[in-house]
């Protein structure tokens, strides 16, 4: 194999997914499938399902869940691979925080910082909201990895007080991945 077909390093990345629009379970079944075909992608875990009341939207409640993926990707070419597997689960966006059938956020990407109209890392909501940080704090936790040190962390009281606010509540008997 020559120089310019080798496979770059993998990163570590975190992929927020949710949906409110209909057959949710099997979408995020079938998204997590979607994800582990992508080009130099593998998905390497992923978090319990949560069902989760809307936040600052409308319409029925959320199921919610975090994957872990290794990606060769560049950050934008992950982002626009995701932008294409919502589309291809049927997303549309009439408006915005519209219920959806599929939603993926790249929401941290090998510690990367950036800032622009397409994509801003690390996701610049994603320590307040506890349908992100309840999946991610136990998925952390179940592949034995430490909280990226660049993450300010809440404490685990706060933590709760989100969780709780927000309706979060885990499905024991709804699995993405064996
Ligand atoms: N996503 C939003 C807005 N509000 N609320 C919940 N519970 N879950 C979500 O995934 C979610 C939300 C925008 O993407
Ligand atoms: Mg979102
Ligand atoms: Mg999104």
């Amino acid at each position: 194999m020559d120089q310019a077909q080798q496979t770059p390093p993998p990163f570590l990345a975190f992929v927020g997914m949710g949906g409110n629009l209909g057959d949710v379970l099997s979408q995020l079944r079938s998204a997590l499938v979607g994800l582990d075909r992508l080009p130099w992608t593998r998905v390497q875990g992923v978090s319990s399902v949560y069902r989760t009341r809307p936040v600052d939207a409308d319409g029925p409640d959320y199921l919610n869940a975090v994957a872990a993926i290794s990606s060769a990707l560049g950050p934008l070419e992950l982002l626009h691979a995701l932008l294409a597997l919502e589309r291809e689960h049927d997303r549309t966006r009439p408006y915005s925080h519209a219920p959806r059938t599929l939603d993926l956020d790249l929401l941290w990407f090998g510690g990367a910082v950036r800032a622009s109209d397409e994509l801003t890392l690390p996701h610049p909501r994603m320590l307040q909201r506890a349908f992100v940080l309840e999946p991610l704090t136990e998925l952390l936790e179940n592949q034995k990895m430490r909280i990226p040190p660049d993450l300010p962390w809440p404490p685990a009281e706060q933590r709760q007080k989100w969780a709780q606010e927000q309706g979060i509540a885990k499905l024991i008997d709804a699995r993405l991945m064996n």
